[in-house]
């Protein structure tokens, strides 16, 4: 992409509506615009991180063999009286009616309709297991819409549904989630803890949260500080085997980490003091156990092999998709911008071209620019006629992780130079080899 023939609303001055660093950020970089108190229009950057992010998620469901569809975000509220949730929502259910004067709610959530779904095609044990997955746009009504899109009213969050015969069954659903969390977390650069939470409206007693550390996190959390060191890496799995997911969340949750709602502190203190850790974090992940509370009520059961009726055992599992971008940044990011972690970048590199108009450094930006194309990279190519100083505040705003400066000076030696957006380390090569080097490492994602 040519910046010239981009959109890219940048703002030079800073929100006076932003509270926190993800929210200023993403104003600033022209990557949202509020619409109304907690609903957003998705910019072509922001719009670009959100689908990089969705599709991290799509891939790991996938590799954990869920299955993806789509449901709608208008719901009738006949199926939500049959669970006995059109009550209990509150306040936070935006309810609508339409011209026939029929109830209607903007889906906060999918277990009714999922639910529905599943009672009107499956009804035998041997259609089992089947966990069911889409991302989709939801509505809360919440009462304190703030800090930007962590804590939207519409937001885009991927709910999956499993359903099993037995609770043994389910549990190895649920530990599979949980694999596939850490999976996608990691992917998007970023270290997610699961602590024990409370079900909430969702409901069941068995529910792990997944938690950013930082400072602007909404939830108070307790934790042993040696879970900070575990790294799920590049192992393999074998999702259908139940001992190989058991092992990762015996492993990634056997030490204290809980948040508020559960916190014991007669347990926390056992832990060593020295590892005692009270912070902040930003929940970005929650997956649940909830037994047969929807399939009961709304009679979702399956003939199982002694030829009984049985109401299904399932859970429900949700990833924060747009908070997430805020998240991100919120951990990722310094005094003149974003770092965007390669797994999630708009834009794999920055080309800056430091004499617009000049014949050589217009060739080597094109030639760069090419290469990158021929390889599978999007490259941002800054073609304005600025000031360079203009160029490099962009750039770092932006916080593409890579940048490559082209100029007539290094062009006369044969060179460019590459910069690391993280560590803000240059190295001046030539430009094949500085396109080898990007090549490189976003290869070995
Ligand atoms: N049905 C279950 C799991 S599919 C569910 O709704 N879980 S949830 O309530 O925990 O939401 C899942 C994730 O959505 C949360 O972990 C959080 O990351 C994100 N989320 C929840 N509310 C908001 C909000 N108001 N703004 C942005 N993201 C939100």
């Amino acid at each position: 992409m040519r910046l010239s023939r981009y959109f890219l609303p940048v703002l030079k001055e800073n929100p006076s509506e932003a509270q926190i660093v993800s929210h200023r950020y993403m104003l600033r970089a022209g990557m949202i615009k509020q619409s109304a108190a907690g609903i957003y229009s998705w910019l072509p950057l922001g719009y670009k991180v959100l689908k990089n992010i969705e599709k991290i998620v799509h891939e790991e469901q996938i590799r954990a063999g869920h299955i993806p569809m789509l449901m709608p975000t208008l719901q009738s509220a006949d199926l939500w009286r049959e669970s006995g949730r059109y009550d209990d929502y509150g306040q936070e259910m935006l309810r609508i009616s339409d011209r026939h004067g029929r109830d209607m709610l903007y889906g906060p959530t999918n277990e009714e309709l999922i639910t529905d779904i599943f009672r009107s095609h499956v009804g035998s044990y041997k259609d089992l297991p089947l966990t069911l997955y889409h991302i989709q746009w939801k509505f809360r009504d919440e009462i304190r819409p703030r800090f930007g899109v962590m804590r939207g009213r519409e937001f885009l969050m991927k709910d999956g549904y499993n359903f099993d015969l037995t609770k043994e069954d389910a549990l190895h659903a649920y530990n599979r989630h949980l694999v596939s969390y850490l999976r996608s977390y990691e992917r998007m650069g970023l270290q997610a803890i699961p602590m024990r939470a409370d079900g909430g409206p969702i409901g069941g007693d068995y529910t792990h949260e997944f938690l950013v550390l930082a400072e602007t996190g909404e939830s108070e959390v307790f934790y042993d500080s040696e879970i900070t060191d575990l790294k799920f890496g590049n192992r393999e799995i074998d999702y259908d085997s139940v001992e190989q997911c058991q092992a990762v969340l015996e492993e990634f949750t056997s030490r204290y980490a809980r948040t508020d709602e559960t916190h014991d502190e007669a347990l926390f203190a056992q832990v060593p003091e020295e590892r005692r850790r009270v912070a902040r974090g930003i929940e970005v992940g929650q997956i649940f156990y909830f037994g047969t509370k929807y399939s009961e009520p709304m009679g979702a059961t399956v003939v199982n092999e002694k030829q009984e009726r049985v109401p299904v055992h399932m859970g429900s599992h949700g990833i924060g998709v747009s908070r997430l971008v805020g998240a991100i940044i919120e951990a990722s990011h310094d005094d003149k911008g974003i770092i965007w972690p390669e797994g999630v970048t708009p834009f794999h590199v920055g080309i800056v071209n430091l004499k617009q108009g000049d014949a050589e450094a217009d060739a080597a930006c094109e030639a760069l620019y090419k290469s990158f194309t021929a390889l599978g990279l999007e490259p941002l190519y800054d073609d304005r006629s600025e000031r360079a100083g203009a160029k490099f505040a962009t750039m770092d705003l932006i916080g593409l992780p890579w940048r490559i400066t082209v100029g007539p000076r290094g062009l006369k030696n044969g060179v460019v130079e590459l910069t690391c957006r993280r560590t803000g380390e240059s190295e001046e090569l030539a430009p094949e080899m500085a396109v080898e080097k990007v090549a490189g490492i976003y290869a070995g994602l």
